[in-house]
């Protein structure tokens, strides 16, 4: 067995790309709601690692500890927490938002993150070491019209990094958060609730950023000597200058 590192987030996006990368150097446990999904990464990377996989809602307290707990002895020892696993559920102005969407947003994104980082960072500080890598956004550093609670949802990802950062500080565990601009995955059609020309609009004239850059970032931050954390990272493609300034002319 490698390392071992547990993704959130696997089944699509930047977390499968995460998952793909990380292969190489680590054993994985990978995470999401769709399970044939996961089956079907785990089959395809099983050539490369050892995977586990490991089917829950990361917004459900009881079942984010009961999935952790489950895990067997020699999975129990994780080296690398990437919490990715994330989504906006629609965009509207605060006095019309839903508010199904706004508990969406807030329990998976924010409470989510915590309640997994509850379950794995116990193992971390009794063996003094570990990796948390948080996946935040740009909406966790400027809010946007329209971008209210999934906004919030991303600066408190901001805040409770930052906070874990200062926790976990006294064990050597490195903290950070990586907070990407528009990149193209499945993000949007779940946002606009497969709305494709809503979605596409996002992408329009310009190029995103894709899941492997961000991945690749990831890869590069882990591999940084241990006396090296990067703590802050925020990542545009060219053709962004901030949530609202995106250059729309190709
Ligand atoms: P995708 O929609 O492609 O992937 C989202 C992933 O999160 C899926 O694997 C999904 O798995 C998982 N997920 C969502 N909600 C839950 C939940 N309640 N429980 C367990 N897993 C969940 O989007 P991205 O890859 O783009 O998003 C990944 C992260 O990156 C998110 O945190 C997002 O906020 C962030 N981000 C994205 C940006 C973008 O422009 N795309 C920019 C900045 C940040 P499943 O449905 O199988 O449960
Ligand atoms: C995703 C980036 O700008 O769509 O976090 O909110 S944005």
């Amino acid at each position: 067995m490698k390392k071992i590192a547990f993704v959130t987030g696997a089944t699509s996006g930047i977390g499968e790309a995460i998952a793909k990368i990380l292969a190489k150097d680590y054993s994985l446990i990978i995470c999401g709601r769709r399970k044939e999904k996961l089956e079907k990464l785990a089959a395809e990377l099983n050539s490369s690692t050892e995977v586990h996989t490991l089917s829950f809602d990361v917004s459900n307290a009881t079942e984010v500890a009961e999935s952790i707990n489950s895990l067997p002895a020699e999975w129990q020892a994780i080296s690398v927490l990437v919490n990715n696993a994330g989504n906006a559920h629609g965009r509207a102005p605060i006095h019309k938002g839903d508010l199904a969407d706004w508990d969406a947003m807030i329990d998976s994104n924010l409470k989510g993150l915590l309640y997994v980082t509850r379950a794995i960072s116990p193992g971390m500080v009794e063996r003094k070491s570990g990796d948390i890598i948080n996946i935040g956004s740009i909406a966790g550093k400027e809010v946007y019209p329209e971008g209210n609670v999934y906004c919030a949802s991303k600066f408190g990802v901001d805040a409770a990094t930052n906070g874990m950062r200062m926790d976990l500080n006294p064990y050597g565990i490195r903290v950070m958060g990586i907070h990407p601009g528009l990149v193209e995955t499945e993000f949007s059609m779940v946002r606009f609730k497969g709305d494709e020309s809503k979605s596409n609009d996002v992408y329009k004239g310009m190029t995103p950023l894709y899941a492997l850059d961000i991945a690749e970032i990831v890869k590069f931050a882990l591999e940084r000597p241990a006396h090296v954390t990067m703590a802050d990272i925020t990542i545009f493609p060219t053709a962004q200058a901030s949530s609202t300034i995106v250059n729309r002319q190709n």
